[in-house]
């Protein structure tokens, strides 16, 4: 099944994973400044493809920076699916807005929000 996972999902060239680490909105236009964005997460296999090749944490195309509480992918579509981990959002100190995945927990867990301003790895989809 892996195999068939990774060639459907992965297709040819359609994520990259950054090495360096930039805030929120300096990883979006490090994306889009290459023709595409931040990932967004579509479907459940998906999130298992992304989740089993980070190490790390990384931002992903989610936010809710334009309307607080509603959080929002990168081209505005549904948020169909979600993989918050228990608890998450919590817009702790009220400053979280902007959204990445957490290696070290379970894929069907692994989202946090997190302030826009941290410097993490991100995930582009092109
Ligand atoms: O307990 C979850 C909570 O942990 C941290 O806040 C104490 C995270 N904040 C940062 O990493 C800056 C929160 O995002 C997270 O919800
Ligand atoms: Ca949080």
């Amino acid at each position: 099944e892996s195999d068939t996972l990774m060639e459907s999902i992965s297709g040819s060239c359609r994520y990259f994973i950054s090495c360096e680490k930039k805030n929120w909105t300096d990883s979006r236009r490090f994306c889009r400044d290459r023709g595409g964005d931040l990932v967004i997460i579509n479907t459940e296999k998906e999130q298992r493809y992304i989740s089993s090749v980070i190490t790390d944490t990384m931002w992903i195309g989610l936010s809710d920076m334009e309307n607080e509480g509603v959080m929002q992918w990168v081209d505005n579509s549904a948020v169909d699916v979600k993989f918050w981990i228990s608890g998450e959002p919590n817009d702790a100190r009220e400053d979280e807005d902007c959204v990445h995945m957490v290696s070290s927990y379970p894929p069907k867990q692994n989202w946090n929000d997190q302030p826009c301003t941290e410097e993490r790895r991100w995930i582009c989809e092109n």
